[in-house]
């Protein structure tokens, strides 16, 4: 049996059974709130500095003042880890709208709450990444720019729920979800890419996309290879004509993909584009980041 998990709640770490939020917080009467998916990877956290960010941003973006400054946050992440004695694992920062009434207002909410979680996590069966995995077009699309930004990590994750929903019914892995107009955003959690001709496409990030912090690492490894990448809006027409697919996410990290809407993509098997980028993934994951557990450096 493993220990159970130390939770950071505003400032304090509690056993995990103690690890409680008032059902009066705004972040799960409304979804008010934001989140991150963080990895860690022998003892450096990958990509720190970038998925901080993008906290903030998102915290931004629903007038949401996030009550600590990013180094703080570094540091109560930071602690969590080393609290709970993880090496390798998955963190899950969230700050939510804090306690108020029954009532949208988050006005009348006092004070924001941050919740950090150091755990693991596994999305797929370790065969998938051998093999490839299974998608299919889900009917539910992926929020347009005029409702809440897709790029906003928020606390409503409801569509994609919904679409995972409807992948799993399929008997598939993962969901590809569409734009409002009909071309391709991304997946459930994590972003596409199209391997044809040896050039890489992925959907822009106004197709709809989350501006992945993975999404920007394979487009950088790629680069680094001497690929031609190009971001690019698309249909289903190119995944099921391409010659290699795969997916991207903090959780998914590279993912190969077999077969999309019953079509096999390529020869079935992962192919060598994708098995390159995900060996230099696991390359630079395993060899960069913020150190965990080293003394900080006073400068
Ligand atoms: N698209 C969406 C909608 C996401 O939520 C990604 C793409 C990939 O982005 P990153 O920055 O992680 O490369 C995400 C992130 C989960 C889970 O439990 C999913 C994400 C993060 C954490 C957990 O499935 N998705």
């Amino acid at each position: 049996m493993s220990q159970p998990l130390k939770i950071h709640i505003d400032g304090q770490l509690f056993d995990e059974a103690d690890a409680k939020i008032s059902v009066f917080d705004h972040g799960l009467l409304y979804g008010d709130g934001v989140f991150e998916g963080i990895r860690f990877y022998n003892d450096r956290v990958f990509r720190c500095d970038e998925h901080i960010d993008r906290l903030y941003d998102s915290a931004k973006a629903i007038h949401l003042e996030v009550p600590m400054s990013k180094s703080a946050m570094v540091e109560a992440m930071l602690e969590t880890i080393r609290a709970n004695d993880l090496h390798d694992g998955y963190i899950r920062l969230i700050v939510t709208r804090g306690v108020g009434g029954l009532g949208l207002s988050p006005y009348r909410c006092d004070k924001a709450s941050v919740i950090v979680i150091a755990s693991t996590i596994a999305l797929y069966d370790p065969e998938v990444y051998e093999k490839g995995l299974k998608l299919v077009t889900c009917a539910t699309r992926r929020p347009s720019h005029d409702t809440l930004s897709p790029a906003v990590k928020s606390l409503n994750y409801l569509s994609n729920v919904m679409a995972k929903i409807e992948a799993l019914q399929a008997k598939a892995d993962e969901g590809v979800m569409l734009n409002t107009a009909g071309y391709v955003a991304e997946c459930t959690g994590d972003n596409i890419f199209v391997v044809k001709n040896g050039v890489i496409y992925t959907p822009p990030v106004h197709a709809g996309a989350l501006n992945g912090i993975t999404r920007k690492v394979v487009i950088e490894l790629a680069e680094a290879r001497g690929y031609d990448m190009i971001e690019t809006e698309m249909s289903r027409y190119e995944l099921y004509t391409a010659d290699e697919l795969f997916l991207t996410g903090t959780a998914a990290e590279v993912v190969p993909v077999r077969i999309y809407d019953e079509r096999v993509i390529g020869s079935g098997e992962p192919g060598p584009v994708t098995r390159q980028l995900l060996a230099d993934f696991v390359e630079i994951t395993q060899t960069t980041g913020t150190p965990i557990y080293e003394a900080a450096v006073v400068s």
